[in-house]
């Protein structure tokens, strides 16, 4: 049994997020974490909520709460939705958790110890209308990198491009937008990530099965312009983790935080001591995870996220990691995604532009978004959101194929042999031999897909896969077999009537609800997944009691498609 550790990027707390973040890094995460319990192997797998920096705080005062309270509030409000869209977190965790705390202040302190961590009098930008210093996103402006007139001051948007405040052309303030800024001396921590570039490109380059999308970014901010530059790792904020070098103080840091990229990764390690403590586990629980000296030596660690993260996964985080010279598990795979647009724009937070997770399930359960998103993951390049795409996909795969297969077979049979798996007749001909092979290559290559967390192509396999059943059912026809040859129709409907139970642990993974509604209603708790595909579809015996489902999937009509696409064309209020 492997052990398989597995990440999300953690979801900024300011807000519900929409299709497009969903589709970025939770979704595909929770794809593969569901598919490798299915095949037996322990899985680990952690998320969280990104609560410090500018974004919480803008968004607290913009809600009129303090930040802590927000941030509690939004927690739940998160943790509700991701259970209600069958994200299968070992642990929902928080990044201002006092773990998160101790272990930020922990790394910080190893990483002084070994000379990688040096202050810097710097020249901030400073608001006079605000009374304050104007980190990250306090402040806005032109990008001197792509001329982009809305870059923030930690990051461009558009070309991703990873800023300081003072890098802006033309800056302003956010709170404000006053122009009356000055640039004034304050004293901050850098880590001197320009130090480890070769330990960075050595571990980079040992990463042979890693995508190009991946590496290329990394090698991008490894060697173009001036190289990998140190980064300053703390903030004049009120909000976020105290800068303490372990559990001393830090002289002259008094008042400042951490940055909120240097925390927000050391959550990944931190919602793993999280985890031990909701579950009443030991540290050495969480450890055999995190620890390569505390036996997460053989554990296989992959990290899932959209492309704009990629720089802070494959430099800044590895940095902090390296830099402890402390055996910490580093990332084995980085699965990373391009962006899903929204209906010939962009999904947007700040716009409330596009459709959120929220709205999603008020209007269709977590099944439809899951499969179309998974679907069109945007893996080779950047995907659309259309809801007439949308309305085919679900009509077609959902209903046409899986749910029309499913409410078949089993109508079929109460109506002519009760519900229960009919005896007699025996199958194994020609018909059933060409399926069986079709299903085994087609498995095979399902599960090589999702090992490799190729996720539409694996979508396209599991569709393969009930396209299959559906032939083999309308080719043998046993509606008609069965008024001359009943015995060979109730092994026909015998292999369809197992064919469900193979299809819902095949499915599980995409939509573990509808699964679980196939499964019930096989009266069948034997998720085990199918190695031989003859002995698969033997698991039901005859005279083994079955319910006729309710129906799995309701086709979106014409006038439903219309409205959602009015209702969802503005800005979300
Ligand atoms: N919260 C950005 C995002 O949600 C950020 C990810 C942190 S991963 C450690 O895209
Ligand atoms: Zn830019």
């Amino acid at each position: 049994m492997a052990r398989i550790l597995i990440t999300s990027a953690i979801p900024y707390i300011n807000g519900i997020k929409h299709l497009g973040n969903l589709i970025g890094s939770q979704l595909p995460a929770d794809l593969y974490a569901r598919y490798q319990r299915g095949r037996g192997n322990e899985v680990m797998f952690l998320c969280a909520t990104d609560e410090h920096g500018t974004p919480a705080e803008l968004a607290a005062a913009k809600a009129g709460k303090p930040v802590a309270e927000y941030c509690a509030e939004m927690h739940g409000v998160q943790a509700d939705i991701a259970r209600r869209f069958g994200l299968s977190f070992d642990h929902f965790g928080r990044s201002s958790s006092p773990q998160n705390h101790r272990l930020t202040q922990h790394f910080a302190g190893k990483l002084a110890e070994n000379g990688l961590i040096r202050e810097v009098s710097e020249k901030q930008v400073y608001s006079k209308a605000d009374g304050r210093f104007l980190p990250d996103r306090y402040i806005e402006g032109t990008c001197p990198n792509c001329g982009y007139e809305k870059a923030r001051g930690d990051q461009c948007e558009n070309c991703t491009k990873q800023l300081d405040p003072t890098d802006l052309i033309d800056p302003r303030s956010a709170i404000s937008g006053s122009t009356d800024l000055e640039v004034r001396e304050t004293k901050h921590l850098y880590l001197c990530q320009s130090q480890m570039k070769d330990q960075l490109d050595a571990w980079i380059d040992s990463k042979k099965d890693w995508p190009v999308l991946t590496t290329s970014i990394a090698k991008k901010w490894l060697h173009d312009g001036d190289g990998l530059q140190d980064r300053g790792i703390t903030r004049d904020l009120d909000w976020g983790i105290p800068v303490r070098k372990g559990d001393e103080d830090w002289p002259g840091m008094e008042g400042k935080v951490f940055y909120v990229w240097f925390d927000a990764p050391i959550e990944y390690i931190a919602c793993g001591a999280e985890w031990a403590e909701a579950k009443g586990k030991t540290d050495a629980d969480w450890e055999r995870w995190w620890r390569t000296d505390k036996g997460a030596d053989d554990v296989r660690y992959v990290q899932f996220m959209g492309k704009d993260n990629v720089p802070f996964h494959t430099l800044s985080f590895p940095a902090t990691i390296l830099g402890s010279r402390e055996p910490w598990k580093m990332v084995d795979h980085l699965k990373s995604f391009n962006y899903l647009n929204y209906d010939g724009g962009q999904f947007s937070t700040s716009q409330g532009r596009g459709v959120f997770m929220d709205q999603a399930l008020d209007i269709l359960p977590a099944d439809y978004w899951r499969w179309w998103l998974l679907s069109h993951a945007p893996e080779s390049s950047d995907a659309e959101f259309t809801w007439e795409n949308f309305q085919a996909s679900v009509n077609k795969d959902l209903a046409d194929v899986l749910g029309n297969f499913v409410s078949r077979i089993t109508k079929f049979c109460r109506s002519k042999f009760g519900e229960e798996v009919p005896a007699g007749g025996a199958w194994g001909g020609t018909r059933e031999e060409a399926l069986i092979a079709e299903l085994t290559r087609r498995i095979r290559a399902y599960e090589a897909h999702m090992e490799a967390m190729e996720v539409r192509k694996s979508a396209q396999e599991l569709r393969a896969i009930w396209v299959a059943g559906n032939e083999y059912l309308q080719n043998a026809a046993p509606w008609t077999l069965f008024k001359t040859d009943p015995e060979q129709a109730a092994a026909q409907v015998r292999l369809g009537l197992n064919l469900i139970r193979l299809y819902a642990v095949l499915s599980a993974p995409f939509i573990p609800e509808s699964a679980a509604k196939m499964m019930a209603a096989m009266h069948c708790t034997d998720w085990s997944w199918p190695g031989d595909v003859t002995e698969a579809l033997g698991t039901l015996a005859p005279g083994h009691a079955f319910t006729v489902p309710e129906v799995l999937f309701a086709k979106i009509t014409d006038e439903q498609r219309e409205e959602w696409q009015a209702r969802f064309s503005g800005q979300r209020s």
